[in-house]
């Protein structure tokens, strides 16, 4: 899909505030230890190596182990509803994930009118347990380091990270976000899927949780937490986007903010990641393959960005820290 020129401009790419943090950004900190069973310790990238069919896992204490993987996702998908079936439309989708009616809007950005089908969407953004049980299926990679300096890029993606597990994964290109939804028997939803989840559908609410602005209660956002962290890491401070601490300087686990939830109960569709999009788009600079991604993010210093109707595109060949994703599936 390559949505027609808008009259407003989109949000600029992330590379020049990423790139400026990862340039200098402090190694990450050691785990407190790797007892990893029968996988074998890597201390030189901060991980357990864990045998096919187990994940790492790291407990209260920060020790990290392997253990059998997740089994999520189902191998079929559920029988749709019949016609009169007393079946509830969320009890349609798989465990975790909810349902989201049909409809039309204008599209916030193009004002044109967008049908949406009915479709099941995850309730949180992929964790790294999550995406961890692709690793172990051999059906996703191993999410890069943030960039070419790998100790030092690496500082605040999840992957191997001890105490991340349930964190979103983040670090990922567009190709793996995809490579991880199909593994799951799922799909990254369309741009105009996500405006219609994060708008509410025919509420139209400005953000996902309706009109009041950005709080520490809703989202995980740059708050008066973030730019001390980035102190000295970076050539230009992160500004906090809001007067309030969020607790979280980098990623927080999903479903951290229950004040943030949209009506249907999805969870983080503002702040801690932005989330890929299947939807593509065509640079104005250079007509090079775009991506459409949404949301904004633990980094984010405007509360326009976590606006319902925002689009902001990135080179799918992009890995950050603030960018990873969630899955839908069609009804
Ligand atoms: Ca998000």
């Amino acid at each position: 899909m390559a949505p027609a020129p808008s009259p407003t401009p989109r949000l600029a790419p992330l590379a020049a505030l990423a790139l400026a943090v990862a340039l200098i950004a402090p190694e990450a900190p050691a785990a407190t230890g790797y007892a990893c069973g029968d996988g074998k310790p890597n201390l030189a990238q901060k991980r357990c190596d864990c045998p096919a069919g187990k994940v790492e896992s790291t407990n209260a204490k920060g020790i990290s182990s392997c253990v059998e993987a997740p089994k999520p996702f189902p191998s079929a998908r559920p029988a749709p509803a019949r016609s009169g079936a007393a079946a509830s439309p969320a009890s349609r989708c798989p465990d975790g994930m909810v349902a989201i009616p049909a409809g039309t809007f204008p599209l916030e950005e193009t004002k044109r009118p967008m049908n949406v089908a009915a479709f099941c969407v995850d309730v949180n953004e992929v964790t790294v347990s999550d995406y961890s049980a692709c690793i172990a299926a051999n059906a996703c990679a191993r999410p890069g380091t943030w960039s070419s300096d790998a100790a030092k890029g690496s500082q605040a993606c999840n992957y191997g990270r001890a105490g991340r597990a349930l964190h979103p994964i983040n670090c990922v290109v567009w190709e793996e976000a995809s490579a991880y939804c199909s593994f799951a028997h799922k799909r990254l939803l369309t741009d105009e899927e996500w405006e219609w989840l994060a708008r509410n559908g025919d509420q139209a609410s400005k953000y996902p949780w309706g009109s009041a602005a950005p709080d520490e209660s809703r989202a995980n956002v740059c708050g008066v937490e973030c730019p001390e962290h980035y102190r000295g890491i970076a050539p230009r401070m992160p500004k906090a986007m809001i007067a309030g601490d969020d607790g979280f300087a980098e990623s927080a686990p999903v479903g951290s903010f229950p004040k943030g939830k949209n009506r249907w109960g999805v969870n983080d569709l503002a702040g801690n990641v932005w989330e890929w999009t299947s939807s593509s788009d065509v640079s104005p600079k250079d007509g090079s393959s775009m991506k459409l991604m949404r949301g904004g993010s633990f980094l984010s210093e405007d509360p326009t960005v976590l606006q319902s109707g925002l689009r902001a595109v990135e080179r799918p060949e992009t890995r950050t820290w603030q960018i990873g994703m969630r899955c839908a599936r069609s009804l």
